[in-house]
Order: structure tokens, then C-alpha cells, then sequence
């Protein structure tokens, strides 16, 4: 018998490596305790140590409904985001032998638990996903990636000029979160938006043309890295922390116009200590605003870490009376998880913290190695280790829910769709020096008149 009423819970990776190596590393409480047990070719899960042979996936199941009493014991701290590692383990053999929890069409994954601050519940560790949502989130972080990849090289070109801060690592965050909102709900960021934009609906060419200063841009090349804009998308921030108080005063206007929408107001870890931020958050607890705020802690605040800038790290439990939520922002499943409990809660409660753990795997932006305040290796290894696509592609991969061919047809096309916007934005015309006057203010007066870079000179703006 499975000693399951001992053990606490069973992280994903370590599951994965549990089927990649044939071997379950469970964990006993919190401390990690090896116990050896094979997954044998007629999908018996067996001991290697001591002579127990545990169940094939139906025994398992059989065993479940005998212990019924066991489970009843353990389902409050289901309840609270804890699955038993037992429970995990029998999902997982089943999803190996294409059983419930894997069939072509749908799979269950289990994520990290979610920290909770505030809370009694968060958001569920099993999550359901199925076939056209897994193909469309790894379709939709492959591109981002590929258009990112690409920004740079035309950075170094020269084809792109003025700022240009990369979203490479932080694909999940991006993908997940706009998978569990509408495109009536609102979205600010800061800066490094490029994979925001296109997110939001404008299209590889809006995004490269605008960096490339471009009419095709989604700017109209105007606005260039930092300044992209789409419908419901409030940009592209350069100012640290101050898209923070604007995000509110959208939600404001949401809830003032009783539309049933939320904004998604993201800003860095390297913004969290701002007093604007804790002004925001105070007049959003107020008013219960409908406003996700949501920190992409990717560990570095330009050259400084998380830990050299802050007292305290725990960016969820950072609104104190707001409620807060931690997840693992490489895992595009616990995002989405994650987003979907949030815009729930803002709508009936008011505001709430979504802390996201990411990492960017580039500088802070194209003048900064990024090598100088971590080490390459510390780079390396998130790579190897938790890159959002590797590891959604190994999942997606081990519960047979698509097949690797069926991946590198979407990488070739990702592949050649970015390329061919590239060409565009690099060949596209620029908008006439005139225009450059026009949409600064939205409806201006007719006569209307802006200055140029010459305080001297004056044009029209319409
Ligand atoms: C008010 C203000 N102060 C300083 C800067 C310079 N600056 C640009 S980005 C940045 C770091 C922000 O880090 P973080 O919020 O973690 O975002 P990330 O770059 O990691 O996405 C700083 C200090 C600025 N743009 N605005
Ligand atoms: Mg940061």
C-alpha cells in the first residue's frame, strides 16, 4: 500500500522527470525523500527498493474507491490548492497509458501550488486543457519568441533604433494571461510590450515595422519599442511604475460604465517599491476596482536583483489588505489557472496581486549584455531547466496530445511568418514628416497647432 496519507505534495517537474527516467522522486512533507519505484512496460508502478509492487493505473483507481475514507481526509487540503502526491501520481500513470486523463483530445496537468496571501482558496492545480488550446499556446509562444529573436537581430543590424527591451523568457506570462481574459477586458504594461501587442491582437508586422519606424507599424512608426498600442491595449510605458495608477483609473472607468471588464495592470519587480504603486493599490482596495495587478517578477530590475532591491521579495503579499496570488510564470497552463481565478475574483471583490515568477533570458534591454550582475550559467540553466515552450512542448509531448512532427510544422511556419513581416518592416516607407504632427491629442480644436523640435516652428496637428 502506498503510504499516500504520509506524503505531501509532488511538484510537475519532478514528475516529468519521474517518466523521462522511469523513476518517481517524491517528496515526504517538504523535504525531499527518494523512493524508488519503476513505471514497467506493462504500466505496473513498482517498487525497486523492498518488494512492494504497486498498482497498475485500474488497481490504482480500485484502491482509490477503497479508500475512500483516506481520500475524504485528504480532500481538504485539495480544497486548498494541495493534491495528494498519490493523487498526482495515479493522473499521471493514467495519462502514460492514454487513459482519462490523456486522450487526443484532452489532459490534465497538475502545476506548482500557487501561494495565497489573503486567501482561503486559490486557483486549481489540476488543470484541463485540450488539443486546440495546447497547439494555439504553443503557436502563440513560439511566435512571440521568433518575433523576439528577431528584434534583436534587427537591433544589431541597425535596422532598429532607439530602445528595445526583449520579452524572450517571459512567453507564458503573456500567452497565459490573455488566454483567460477577453479582448473587452484592458491591458497596461511598461515597457517591454512588444509580446503584450501582439497578444492583444496586432499583428508580427504592426509590431517589427513599428520598431523599425515604419508606416506599417502599429504607431504608425511613431512610438517605435516602448510606445505600441492596440484596441483595449494601453501601451507601452517608458516611466517606471506609472502605467500603475493609470491601469486603476481604467478599471475605474469599467466599473463607473458597469461594464463587467477587468484591466490587467502589469508593472516589474523593479517598480514594486514605487510609492505610486501603494497609492494605486490603496484607492483600488477602496473602490474595489475591477484591476488585476500583476508583477512579472523576472528577478532583475535592469542590473539589479529582486533581492538587492527589495526588503521584502513576496511581491503577492506586497498590497497587504489586497489578496494576493504567486505562480510560476514559465508554465503557461498555471498563468492561465491563475488569471482565470483573478478576473473572477476582481469582478465580485475588487482588487487583487497576481505575482508572476519569470525570468528574461536577454539584457534589460539591447545595450546591456546582461552578463555583468548574473552569471551566464544562471542563464543557461533557467533555459535548459524551465524555458515556458520546452517545457509545455515536453507535456504536451508526453500525454500524446500532439505529436512532435505536428510541433515542427508550427515552428517552420512561426518561422517563415516572421521572417516574411520582417522583410515588410524593413522595406516599408516612413510616414510623411507632416503627419508626425497629427494625433497628439485626441479631436483637437481646427486650428490647432503643435511645436516641433524647433521651438520656432509650429504645424498643424489634426
Ligand atoms: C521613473 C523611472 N525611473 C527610472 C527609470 C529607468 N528604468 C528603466 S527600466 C528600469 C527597471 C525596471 O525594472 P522592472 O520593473 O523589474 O521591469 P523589467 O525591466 O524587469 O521588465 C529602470 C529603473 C525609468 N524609466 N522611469
Ligand atoms: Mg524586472
Amino acid at each position: 500500500m502506498l503510504p499516500f496519507k504520509k506524503l505531501g505534495t509532488f511538484s510537475p517537474s519532478a514528475i516529468t522527470k519521474a517518466v523521462r527516467y522511469k523513476r518517481f522522486v517524491t517528496y515526504d512533507g517538504r523535504s525531499v525523500t527518494l523512493m524508488n519505484y519503476s513505471l514497467m512496460s506493462n504500466h505496473t508502478i513498482k517498487r525497486t527498493k523492498g518488494d512492494q509492487t504497486l498498482k497498475t493505473p485500474q488497481s490504482i483507481n480500485m484502491d482509490v474507491d477503497r479508500n475512500k475514507s483516506t481520500l475524504a481526509q485528504t480532500n481538504t487540503r485539495m480544497k486548498n490548492n494541495q493534491t495528494s502526491m498519490f493523487q498526482r501520481i495515479w493522473k499521471y500513470g493514467a495519462s502514460l497509458c492514454n487513459g482519462k486523463y490523456s486522450t487526443a483530445a484532452s489532459a490534465t496537468f497538475t502545476t506548482k501550488d500557487f501561494d495565497l496571501h489573503r486567501l482561503d482558496m486559490g486557483p486549481s492545480t489540476e488543470v484541463t486543457t485540450n488539443r486546440e488550446e495546447c497547439i494555439k499556446f504553443y503557436r502563440e509562444m513560439q511566435t512571440v519568441r521568433r518575433m523576439e529573436t528577431t528584434a534583436g537581430n534587427m537591433y544589431k543590424a541597425k535596422q532598429v533604433r532607439g530602445f528595445c527591451h526583449l520579452y524572450s523568457g517571459q512567453e507564458a506570462c503573456c500567452v497565459g494571461m490573455e488566454a483567460a481574459i477577453t479582448p473587452d477586458d484592458a491591458v497596461i504594461t511598461a515597457y517591454r510590450a512588444h509580446g503584450w501587442t501582439y497578444m492583444r491582437g496586432v499583428s508580427i508586422l504592426g509590431v517589427l515595422a513599428e520598431l523599425t519606424g515604419k508606416k506599417s507599424g502599429c504607431s504608425l512608426g511613431k512610438g517605435g519599442s516602448m510606445h505600441m498600442y492596440g484596441k483595449n491595449f494601453y501601451g507601452g510605458n517608458g516611466i517606471v511604475g506609472a502605467q500603475v495608477p493609470l491601469g486603476a483609473g481604467i478599471a475605474f472607468a469599467m466599473k463607473y460604465r458597469k461594464e463587467k471588464n477587468i484591466c490587467v495592470t502589469l508593472y516589474g519587480d523593479g517598480a514594486a517599491n514605487q510609492g505610486q504603486l501603494f497609492e494605486t493599490f490603496n484607492i483600488a482596495k477602496l473602490w474595489d476596482l475591477p484591476c488585476v495587478f500583476v508583477c512579472e517578477n523576472n528577478g532583475y530590475g535592469m542590473g539589479t536583483s529582486a533581492e538587492r532591491a527589495s526588503a521584502c521579495i513576496d511581491y503577492y503579499t506586497r498590497g497587504d489588505y489586497v489578496p494576493g496570488i504567486r505562480c510560476d510564470g514559465m508554465d503557461v497552463l498555471a498563468v492561465r489557472e491563475a488569471m482565470r481565478f483573478c478576473k473572477e475574483y476582481v469582478l465580485k471583490n475588487g482588487p487583487i496581486l497576481l505575482e508572476v515568477a519569470t525570468y528574461r533570458y536577454s539584457g534589460h534591454s539591447m545595450s546591456d549584455p546582461g552578463t555583468s550582475y548574473r552569471s551566464r550559467e544562471e542563464v543557461k540553466e533557467i533555459r535548459e531547466k524551465k524555458d515556458p515552450i520546452t517545457t509545455f512542448k515536453e507535456k504536451l509531448l508526453s500525454s500524446n496530445i500532439v505529436t512532435a512532427d505536428e510541433l515542427k510544422k508550427i515552428d517552420t511556419e512561426v518561422r517563415k511568418e516572421v521572417e516574411e513581416a520582417a522583410e515588410i518592416a524593413k522595406s516599408d516607407t516612413e510616414i510623411s514628416g507632416d503627419y508626425l504632427y497629427n494625433q497628439i491629442y485626441y479631436q483637437p480644436p481646427a486650428d490647432f497647432t503643435v511645436r516641433g523640435c524647433d521651438p520656432m516652428t509650429t504645424a498643424p496637428s489634426k
